[in-house]
């Protein structure tokens, strides 16, 4: 009698447990899909004329630029605002890195006060300057570089333009707080013409009584972060240049990390990861580990998704750097005697913009090396939107500082780049890049098709062997065009469409089931998987009217290639 039920369960049994493991899976692939989402951020460029990237939580992802709004563009404020500081810290406040948050009572005045700097300067004046941070390294990262009195000495370089109080000395204080004394040889502050009071006779006697050695470079003239950098790297004594934001806060060990990395090769340039303090509560949040710096074709700064190399070396040790094909640009450190060596930077170029793309390239072309160093993480204030000035007018500018780029390092990548950025295109003629190019040949560097053949062959790039151009539907007279959105690596995914034939860039990853083969008799694109035709739908009102079906010879199915000379 016991038997039957026995039975049924020995049969039923395995059926729950099919259930129960494909439940698991799912909710296991949902948690991935999830941690996915987390670290990949989405990144948008705004093209408001603004020179900012900001991914999809509104952080922004270029650092390196200060602010620098006259009075008179600052809505509602006067004179004796913007010059007071209103510094009044509480112990608790943003203590560990939490969020401040705002009394309503505060609210309108705090609303005031963010249009000076675009950030929160309320909850900045309310937070102390040696606040205590989160420590969000990995835990071996702790045991790590014991011998660092063997490591060579650093100059701290700090360029400000009107930069708020409380968020310029948090920068200082957090760099007192978490550095071992025996590596700072001083702390140079290089004012690029600020306007502010408080940035005068007062900080100058603030400074005096500091822990660490720190003095105060002035410009009498706004001459840009390229020049104001050239100028605090001059004067300083140590044997490595640190430079950082001027308002960022470093944590613990950041600096041993960096500069173990410059002790162990001097040829390479070393980053820290930036975290995000949230310029609206000054939260300091961990930020994405698994990207490195690069770019598109329009020499924006991008973060991507590192590479399989890499990702593979980190499954080993995930405290050990990085390569990285470019890097941010405003925080790193380099061998001093290297930053000469290698033409420190091109004088030619104004105030911000391209200048982190230059030293990358050359940085690798001429025999250096780019890092990114997991111990070392250090907080910036990423914002919304940069009242930033831009002397000369930021579409001659930047493009100018762009042009010399590809001018002196792209090589027919350089005529490629030209090509589609009309706006780069108009100042080439306007360069003279003599000078970066006998250091370029001085120095011996390699080609750039050597950096995308090497350093970063993961990128899409045009090539003499490779098909560039459109793909044409022969029965629509449409194009192939690829997704806009993109999810994850920050590569285009999604539904391709097809619309009218203009020239555009695509991006493609190399994974098999991403491989069609072209039949160049039948104009077929077959999947190489599972050898179907691409089609276009039947209803045409579906814009994105792509399928796939059995190959049947109708023009629907005829691709043709029509390719474009790309330099
Ligand atoms: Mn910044």
């Amino acid at each position: 009698m016991i038997a039957a039920p026995v039975r049924r369960c020995k049969k039923v049994f395995p059926v729950i447990l099919f259930f129960a493991t494909i439940v698991i899976v799912i909710i296991w692939r949902l948690f991935q899909i999830q941690i996915e989402n987390e670290i990949h951020p989405r990144h948008i460029f705004r093209d408001n004329n603004q020179e900012e990237y900001i991914d999809k939580n509104g952080i922004k992802v270029v650092v390196g630029h200060y602010v620098g709004n006259p009075v008179h563009k600052i809505p509602n404020a006067s004179y004796d605002m913007i010059n007071k500081v209103n510094f009044n810290p509480k112990p608790e406040k943003g203590k560990n890195g939490v969020p401040v948050i705002v009394e309503p009572k505060d609210l309108l005045v705090m609303q005031q006060l963010f249009q000076i700097n675009r950030f929160n300067l309320l909850a900045s004046d309310q937070i102390p300057l040696n606040r205590s941070l989160p420590d969000f390294r990995r835990k071996k990262c702790s045991t790590l570089y014991k011998d660092f009195v063997t490591y060579p000495r650093t100059s701290i370089i700090i360029v400000f333009h009107n930069e708020a109080w409380s968020t310029l000395l948090r920068t200082v204080w957090s760099v007192i707080n978490s550095s071992p004394k025996e590596l700072v040889e001083e702390i140079i502050l290089v004012d690029d013409a600020s306007e502010r009071e408080y940035l005068k006779k007062s900080l100058e006697d603030y400074i005096q009584n500091l822990p660490l050695k720190t003095r105060i470079l002035r410009s009498a003239e706004r001459i840009g972060l390229i020049k104001a950098r050239l100028k605090g790297a001059r004067e300083a004594k140590g044997e490595v240049l640190t430079f950082l934001d001027a308002h960022c806060e470093c944590t613990i060990g950041w600096l041993e990390s960096l500069l173990s990395v410059i002790k162990a090769d001097r040829k390479t340039v070393v980053c820290p990861v930036i975290d995000i303090i949230n310029d609206e509560t000054f939260a300091y949040v961990k930020s994405f580990e698994l990207h490195w710096g690069a770019f598109n074709w329009n020499l924006q700064f991008r973060w991507f998704t590192l590479g399989g190399r890499e990702i593979k070396l980190r499954k080993n040790d995930a405290t050990q750097p990085f390569n990285s094909p470019t890097m941010a640009g405003g925080l790193f450190a380099m061998d001093k005697k290297f930053f000469y060596e290698l033409g420190s930077y091109d004088e030619d170029m104004n105030v911000w913009g391209g200048e982190n793309l230059e030293m990358s390239f050359r940085v690798w072309q001429c025999g250096g090396k780019i890092q990114i160093a997991p111990c070392s993480r250090v907080g910036h204030v990423f914002r919304k939107s940069s009242p930033y000035s831009f002397p000369g007018g930021i579409n001659k500018t930047l493009f100018s500082n762009l042009a010399r780029v590809a001018l002196v390092w792209l090589d027919d990548w350089g005529n490629f780049y030209f090509k589609f950025n009309e706006l780069a295109r108009n100042v080439k003629d306007a360069q003279n890049v003599t000078a970066r190019k006998e250091l370029r040949r001085r120095l011996q560097c390699k080609s750039f098709e050597w950096y995308l053949d090497n350093i970063w062959p993961q990128h899409f790039f045009p090539k003499d062997d490779r098909f560039f151009g459109r793909i044409r539907n022969v029965g629509e007279n449409m194009c192939l065009i690829k997704p806009d959105r993109k999810v994850m690596s920050n590569q285009p995914m999604g539904l391709a469409k097809i619309e009218k034939c203009l020239v555009r860039i695509m991006a493609c990853s190399g994974y098999n089931r991403q491989k069609w083969e072209y039949d160049n008799k039948t104009k077929e694109l077959r999947h190489i998987s599972n050898h179907k035709c691409l089609d276009v739908s039947e209803s045409k009102k579906f814009t994105e009217g792509l399928v796939i079906n059995d190959c049947n010879g109708k023009k629907s199915q005829q691709w043709s290639f029509d390719s474009v000379l790309w330099k």
